[in-house]
């Protein structure tokens, strides 16, 4: 029998990427979306299975993380070896504009899932993850931080997953369930929602290079963070369900960078080397120098010319509405206990992330670019 996981957030980043993961090791992987008004399930589309065939084993139920009698139904219907919880509203900016809402999802949401686990009677049989993370540090207190650190959350966002680290190690300890966490490090991929700082300037970077965009705005370029695939930290999730033990784990690469530094390499990656001018709200990055052979390679020669003659002009400043009321401003972690424990090692580094990321986008963008000199437009709805 193969075993049967529900994952929370199965449409976000890591609900891809794990879903995949799990399909591959053979499991039946259900999942939760939300219902929206129009599709939402672009990076699962892949994994889709046709539910009159036989033998599916992807399957997707709508619910939401706000719905105490929608979680309990499908946990009951599914009867999970796994529960891997993602789901959240996982914007730090956005939370500040939706304290009370990000509260319910990410905090309260996770007390639902335990609940339902503990009252359907499934505690021994139904292994819990629940997605904690780096944001908890907040205001630096060690560095690098790792599982005995003090917890000094700067966000709604932040408070939030701090109810859901303590409810989680709170039903574990007083119930016995194999619930655990896992402190993930930023990490990132292709498919990172486009508003986080990476995606975000690695999209910015394609439609630079293709002509799409003049330049993109950014807030604080100063933080640091350590970022690491999305792909090598869902394998870390799977790790920690399949100890014996529950527990919780840091989970991160041991390096950090700053924002200015991933602009400065994903442009390079394009063959475009950028400079940095002014300080603080005055910052920002000038094209110093375009590399033909590299940018030819990476995005073609007919955008070569065009890009050459922006030499000197600016591709990214600071707006302050991207600031945060209270910012994280560093982050390194140290993942010892997950090296030793579980046995896991990261296998991508930074510059092997941005590459594929840019790369990526660039294929994106081009497809986009090319229908529009085809005549096409990308919403031909509401020409
Ligand atoms: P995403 O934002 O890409 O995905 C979040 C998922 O949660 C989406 O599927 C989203 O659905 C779903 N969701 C949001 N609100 C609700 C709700 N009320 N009910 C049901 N589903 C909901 O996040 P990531 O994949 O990047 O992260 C996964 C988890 O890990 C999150 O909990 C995040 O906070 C946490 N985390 C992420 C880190 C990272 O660097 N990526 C680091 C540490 C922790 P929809 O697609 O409809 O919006
Ligand atoms: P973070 O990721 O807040 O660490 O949360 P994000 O990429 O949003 O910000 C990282 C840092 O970049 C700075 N920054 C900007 N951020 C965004 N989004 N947009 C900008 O224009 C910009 N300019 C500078 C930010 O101020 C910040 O310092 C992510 C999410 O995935 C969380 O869900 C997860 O818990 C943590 O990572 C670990």
């Amino acid at each position: 029998m193969s075993k049967v996981a529900l994952i929370t957030g199965i449409t976000g980043q890591d609900g891809a990427y794990l879903a995949e993961f799990l399909l591959k090791k053979g499991y039946t992987v259900h999942g939760i979306k939300r219902r929206a008004s129009s599709f939402n399930t672009e990076r699962i589309d892949h994994l889709y299975q046709d539910p009159h065939a036989d033998g599916q084993r992807f399957v997707l139920h709508y619910g939401d993380m706000t719905d105490s009698m929608n979680l309990t139904k499908i946990i009951q219907e599914v009867r999970p070896d796994e529960i891997y919880n993602l789901a959240a509203m996982s914007h730090v900016k956005v939370s500040f504009d939706t304290p009370e809402y990000t509260a319910n999802a990410d905090g309260i949401g996770t007390l639902r899932l335990l609940e339902a686990v503990r009252l359907l009677g499934l505690t021994e049989k139904t292994r819990i993850y629940q997605a904690s993370t780096s944001e908890l540090y907040g205001l630096v207190q060690q560095v690098p931080q790792s599982e005995k650190t003090p917890f000094y959350p700067r966000s709604p966002y932040a408070c939030a997953k701090l109810y859901a680290y303590w409810i989680t190690v709170n039903y574990r300890e007083a119930y016995g369930m194999h619930a655990s966490n896992g402190i993930l490090f930023n990490h990132e991929s292709p498919v990172r929602g486009e508003t986080f700082v990476t995606r975000k300037i690695t999209r910015a970077a394609a439609r630079i290079a293709l002509g799409m965009q003049e330049q993109t705005y950014l807030g604080n370029m100063s933080a640091t963070r350590d970022w690491g695939h999305a792909k090598d930290y869902v394998e870390a999730m799977w790790l920690i369900l399949q100890q014996e033990r529950p527990d919780d784990y840091v989970i991160a690469t041991g390096v950090t960078t700053s924002i200015r530094e991933f602009l400065r390499m994903t442009f390079a990656e394009i063959g475009i080397t950028v400079e940095f001018r002014g300080e603080g709200r005055d910052e920002e990055a000038v094209i110093a120098a375009v590399d033909a052979v590299r940018f030819t390679e990476t995005v073609g020669e007919e955008y070569l010319p065009s890009m050459q003659a922006r030499t000197g002009s600016r591709v990214a400043s600071v707006d302050p509405r991207y600031f945060r009321p209270t910012e994280v401003e560093a982050l390194i972690g140290d993942s010892t206990k997950a090296r030793t424990v579980l046995g896991w090692e990261p296998k991508y580094d930074l510059p092997g992330l941005v590459a594929e990321m840019v790369r990526s986008d660039v294929k994106l963008f081009k497809r986009d670019a090319w229908l529009r000199e085809g005549g096409f437009t990308i919403n031909s709805y509401f020409e």
